[in-house]
Formats: C-alpha cells, structure tokens, sequence
C-alpha cells in the first residue's frame, strides 16, 4: 500500500513537473511569437528589405576541401542568404574558399580552367563572369560572407562550386535545386 501511495506520488509529482514544464515552453514561445510578430510587421511595411533578408542558408567549408552543404532546395524566385564560412586554419594564399553559383547549363570545366588563372580576381575570372550568378568574396580561415540573391525563376539544378585551384577537383562543389 505505501508503495502504491508513493508511485502514485512520484506520478503526480511528475505530472506537475510536466505540467510546469509545458506552461513554460508555452509560455516561451509565446513570448518569442509576440517578439517576432512586430519584426514581421515592421518588414512588411518596409517591403523593399524583405527580399534582402531571404532565408538563411550556412555553408561551412575547412581544410578538408568540402563544402559542409552540398544540396540547397529552393522555390523558384526564393529570397536566399547564403552564408559561407570559412572554419579551417590554413593560410588563404593556399586554401582560401570561395562560394560560386554558376548559370544553368554554364561549362563548369571551362570556367574552372579559367578560375586557376584568376588570383587577381580571386579566382573569379572576369572572362567568364557571364557565367556567375553570384559569388562570395574569397575567404581566409575564420573568415565569413553572405550574398543575398533570388533563387532562379526558372526551375533546374545550378552548380556552385569553390573555385580555388584544385578544390572543384576533389569535390568542392553542390547543386542549387530550384523547384
Ligand atoms: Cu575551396
């Protein structure tokens, strides 16, 4: 019988316990929804910065010559923010990272034959910018960059790629699926 009471206590006790804890995540959200509804509204009303935002996309890349995110899905036209970190340690004059979206159908080997030859431009050639649809800038360990874009209207896989020399090679590269 006492073991009964006890077990019945520990449940009531822990019925409290999960009660208490279920208002205060209620509470929680709550809290952080009445936060954000303002910021919602304020970017409404100044519509001209919401695409800037877009959603926000991190991208990690390190000495191992891998982007952490080699698949980004995105709705046609979708606002976009995409992040790339640098996280290694290695000089940039010989492991620098870059983040480079190229056109639907653009020739990945040409343009990569033509980066090698653009340290000036940090790997981006200028010959081949027609190429681009946006690029961050070239990175150095524990550096970071954003470019803010709309994903194509037009549905489709685009590569993107590090154009640093040799990096492509071993894998440095993803596909921007637009649906
Ligand atoms: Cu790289």
């Amino acid at each position: 019988m006492k073991n009964i009471v006890r077990s019945f206590a520990v449940t009531l006790c822990a019925a409290v316990l999960l009660a208490g804890c279920g208002k205060k995540s209620d509470s929680g959200a709550q809290s952080s929804g009445d936060a954000a509804a303002p910021a919602g509204k304020s970017a409404s009303a100044t519509s001209a910065e919401t695409p800037a935002s877009g959603r926000s996309v991190e991208i990690k890349a390190d000495d191992t010559m891998k982007f952490s995110l080699t698949e980004i899905r995105a709705k046609r036209g979708e606002a976009l923010s995409v992040t790339l970190r640098n996280v290694g340690n290695t000089p940039k004059f010989s492991m620098g990272h870059n983040w480079v979206l190229l056109k639907k159908g653009a020739n990945v080997d040409e343009f990569i034959n033509e980066a090698m030859n653009a340290a000036a431009t940090d790997y981006v050639p200028a010959s081949k910018q027609d190429m681009v649809l946006r690029h961050t800038k070239l990175l150095g360990p524990k550096e970071v960059d954003t470019v803010t874009f709309n994903a194509p209207a037009e549905p489709g896989r685009y590569v993107f790629l590090c154009s640093f020399p040799g990096h492509y090679q071993v894998g440095m590269k993803g596909e921007l699926v637009v649906e």
